[in-house]
């Protein structure tokens, strides 16, 4: 039987941090032996806040960079760049056309990003899900493997894609989202009642995956907790819980093990243990990516040939959509 098709992007709207690392990349690393996969660094969705096109250039290439130096392959995976692949912004106006707005006024995190971007909220940022929707029904995807915060955007996608195949014909597969079922909304540092996030301007409340030792060190020191002693996983106590979060998933260890091992501690061991363990955990990380990255027209080379994977099946199904509604 033929494998089931995975597709999951990410932005690249700054660096990548932790949340991005443990809620996303790490399960994309982790399933991509199983599945048939497209993995994609999602620029088109970027732009929907400005960016400053120096920085975007690079970013897009340090995100790529992260997800093969995470542990991504390109002999299992297909990894490109959104906009080198025409097909995503050709469907995605398609799926606007069969989209009422009132499903878009839905979506929780428009209403968050709106509010953080008051001044500049552009359609495109008001559009954002249909683009997904379309980067995700262009490769007959089964699986969408996101964090806690992207589960709205999905379901949406399934309410298009079911609209679509009501109006034209079984045209796309009804996709799924797999969240993990821990880590799937690793909280920021400083303020734990929010998710870990690129663009927050608070520069210590997210661990950069290319974050040194000692930045890494700081910024868990600095992280809030509470005035209680004991260390044991809370959810009515957002610090504690999310540096418990953070050193279970790095570590593999299942909950009661780890308060086990807390027991006796203070608050300022478990900062002091759980920076050792990031070190240690993005230390082959960083050090992968220096060496991609330090081999000029590497990287670039694996984006050309994942671009054209991407394409050929994209282009495919773009046409059969075009001939379904009849612009072909
Ligand atoms: N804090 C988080 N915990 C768990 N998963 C997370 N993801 C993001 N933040 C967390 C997951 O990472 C994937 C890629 O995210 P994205 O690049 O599409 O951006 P985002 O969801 O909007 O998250 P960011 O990193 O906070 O970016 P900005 O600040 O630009 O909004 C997704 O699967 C997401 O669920």
């Amino acid at each position: 039987m033929d494998k089931k098709r995975v597709f999951s992007g990410i932005q690249a709207s700054g660096s990548l941090h932790l949340g991005n690392y443990l809620g996303a990349v790490s399960n994309w690393v982790k399933m991509q032996e199983e599945y048939d996969n497209y993995f994609c660094v999602v620029d088109l969705h970027t732009i929907t806040v400005y960016q400053e096109p120096k920085q975007l250039r690079a970013a897009v290439r340090e995100v790529a960079g992260l997800l093969f130096a995470a542990g991504i392959r390109e002999e299992r995976s297909v990894v490109y760049v959104q906009s080198h692949v025409r097909a995503h912004s050709e469907l995605a106006w398609i799926l606007n056309c069969i989209t009422p707005m009132g499903w878009l006024h839905r979506m929780t995190q428009f209403k968050e990003k709106s509010d953080q971007h008051k001044e500049e909220v552009s359609v495109g940022l008001f559009d954002y899900p249909v683009l997904q929707a379309a980067d995700i029904l262009l490769y007959d995807t089964h699986l969408v493997p996101v964090g806690e915060d992207q589960k709205q955007h999905v379901e949406l996608c399934r309410d298009i894609a079911q609209r679509f195949n009501f109006r034209y014909g079984d045209v796309f597969t009804l996709p799924e989202a797999f969240i993990p079922p821990v880590g799937g909304r690793v909280m920021g540092l400083t303020n734990p009642e929010k998710k870990m996030s690129k663009s927050e301007e608070k520069l210590d409340d997210a661990i950069f995956l290319l974050d040194p030792p000692d930045r890494i060190r700081s910024k868990i020191k600095k992280a809030t907790t509470d005035s209680l002693k004991e260390i044991r996983f809370d959810e009515s106590r957002p610090g504690i819980n999310n540096l418990l979060t953070i050193y279970q998933l790095l570590t593999g260890k299942e909950k009661e093990s780890v308060e086990n091992y807390f027991a006796d501690k203070s608050y300022k061991d478990l900062k002091e243990e759980l920076a050792e363990v990031v070190i240690e955990s993005l230390k082959p990380l960083q050090e992968r990516y220096k060496e991609l990255t330090g081999e000029k027209g590497y990287l670039d080379s694996m984006l050309e040939r994942g671009a054209e994977r991407a394409e050929s099946y994209a282009e495919r199904k773009l046409q059969k959509i075009y001939r379904k509604i009849g612009l072909r």
